[in-house]
């Protein structure tokens, strides 16, 4: 009976740990809530020029460390909802009812996350060079383990929820600065592992986005490769752990177990 009973109090403290806030909630739970940021860092190394290289190779330096968990508004913050105009309400605001959702407030809670986000740094002394002029980083997305699994560029301050890398080979150009993008997934979708591969570029187009640090209007989308920078690849993997209601049901299945391996092996006289 212990063991079941402290896995379910495990589970359940689990739970009330991520709970900081309940109601309206006026931005999405980001990596401070998720465990933290996991964060590749783009370099340009073996430049020809440092300061303004025309060749080079991009590198990563990236230690993800534990899987990121992708979750449902309900985990990540309990008894939250989103203002009904938010811009990413219908895609991960809680559907109705749950964790007292009002209707108006509800969406489709699909599982999401939002740890990893790209850096690059430039140290022209350190033979790390400067991101050459006239161009712009380009990021796409090469695979994609599940066609469920969407991106979304979040602004908080812009009601921005715009959907990105729609499909393998999608890209958007990045300006460098510290990117953390949505990663989600319907709810609906099994326990396991998801997984996508990016690529990271040097792209023959200048960065002129007003959403962000991504840019992904036509230009972007059909911005070309620079081939004189050797292209880099970062794999991002994300974890679905079974919903809460299957852990409380298995907590209350193993209870169950527990009691009747009792009563047919312990005598009468068992304190
Ligand atoms: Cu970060």
């Amino acid at each position: 009976m212990k063991k079941s009973l402290s896995l379910f109090v495990a589970a359940a403290m689990w739970l009330g740990a991520v709970s900081t806030q309940a109601g309206q909630i006026s931005a999405v739970p980001g990596p401070d809530d998720q465990g933290g940021m996991k964060m590749p860092m783009v370099t340009i190394t073996n430049a020809d020029d440092n300061m303004n290289p025309t060749t080079g190779t991009l590198s990563i330096s990236f230690n993800p460390g534990a899987t990121p968990i992708l979750s449902t508004l309900e985990e990540w913050s309990p008894g939250s909802w989103f203002a009904d105009t938010a811009g990413w309400r219908n895609d991960i605001g809680s559907p109705v009812g749950v964790g007292g959702t009002p209707l108006a407030n509800a969406g489709n809670g699909d599982r999401f996350n939002n740890q990893y986000g790209f850096t690059f740094m430039a140290m022209p002394m350190m033979g790390q060079a400067n991101l050459p002029t006239g161009k712009s980083l380009g990021i796409k997305l090469t695979s994609v383990s599940s066609s469920s699994m969407e991106s979304y560029n979040y602004v908080n301050s812009q009601n921005r929820w715009d959907q990105i890398f729609s499909s393998v080979g999608s890209q958007v150009l990045w300006n460098g600065s510290m990117w953390h993008s949505y990663f989600t997934l319907p709810s609906t979708e099994l326990a396991g592992t998801y997984t996508a591969t990016f690529e990271v570029f040097i792209a023959n187009e200048v960065f002129t986005g007003g959403t962000g640090y991504a840019q992904y209007d036509a230009a972007a989308l059909a911005a070309t490769k620079d081939t004189n920078f050797t292209a880099a690849t970062v794999n991002y993997s994300w974890t679905v752990i079974p919903e809460p209601s299957s852990l409380a049901l298995l907590g209350a299945g193993l209870l169950a177990v527990v009691a009747i391996r009792g009563r047919s092996s312990r005598g009468p006289h068992h304190g």
